[in-house]
């Protein structure tokens, strides 16, 4: 049976090639809810609603686990699917604890969307962290957009990530989480703008990690090597065909997803 993974657009895809990159053997199936996008400025009800939707398509499909890899997403919707669905549910978090053991100046900030900064689920999480490190939170406007159409560097995101960082470079942060799992696609852009001294830490490669463990406990590990994969979008179709070589590394069919 395949791994169901979604997320409001093709961010998600950065923690896809982290579970294609560990879990070679299981065959995946992703949706882009790019009609949706950006889930960052939606009411946690509405990406309730679209996240059971989705959960029940993929769940149609086969699916034997789900990774939500959406940060804003996990942050609205997790505990809600995991009280619907009795199967393994992975979610995202920004990545305050290794960030917290990366840091010197004892200063972190974290880039995320407005839907994750404002959660309940973040402030549960700032507080257990509250005593070791002091958390500066940026959200970014404007970067899902970007990436989403596949811009991933030039003059339109330096100008955007010039402008969120400097007030966390001013506060003495010299360590910045990717609190959204779109952002690791510009990663490299955002490395080179910054002074070389700061770190970047971004979940993708410890949830794909984190599912290995859970498929395992649960005895659900695929067992001969899959390429198996398919792709929905409630966006664009073609967009979405367009941006995958850049983002996935490789052109493949993308269908329309029916929810
Ligand atoms: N990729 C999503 C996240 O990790 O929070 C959010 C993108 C969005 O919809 N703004």
């Amino acid at each position: 049976a395949p791994v169901g993974v979604f997320d409001s657009g093709v961010g998600g895809l950065s923690v896809l090639r982290e579970i294609r990159q560990q879990l070679p053997n299981e065959s995946l199936l992703y949706v882009a809810d790019s009609g949706y996008v950006p889930y960052g400025e939606k009411s946690p009800e509405q990406i309730r609603q679209r996240s059971r939707a989705i959960a029940d398509f993929l769940l149609g499909q086969g699916a034997k686990t789900l990774v939500v890899a959406c940060n804003t997403a996990t942050a609205a919707a997790v505990n809600d699917l995991r009280s619907l669905y009795d199967l393994p549910i992975i979610g995202m978090e920004p990545a305050v604890k290794p960030a917290a053991l990366a840091t010197r100046s004892g200063i972190v900030g974290v880039l995320a969307t407005t839907g994750t900064l404002q959660s309940a689920k973040f402030a549960a999480l700032l507080d257990r962290f509250a005593g070791s490190v002091k958390v500066i939170t940026q959200p970014c406007p404007g970067l899902v957009e970007l990436i989403e159409q596949g811009e991933l560097q030039g003059p339109r995101i330096e100008v955007l990530l010039r402008g969120f960082t400097a007030p966390l470079l001013a506060a003495g942060c010299d360590t910045l989480i990717l609190g959204c799992t779109h952002y690791p696609f510009i990663r490299g852009v955002l490395q080179h703008l910054l002074p070389a001294e700061v770190n970047l830490i971004d979940t993708g490669a410890a949830v794909a990690r984190h599912l290995h463990g859970r498929l395992a406990d649960a005895n659900l590990l695929a067992a001969g090597p899959s390429v198996a994969e398919r792709f929905w979008t409630s966006g664009n179709v073609e967009q979405m065909r367009n941006v995958l070589p850049v983002l996935w590394g490789h052109d493949a069919k993308v269908e329309w997803l029916p929810v």
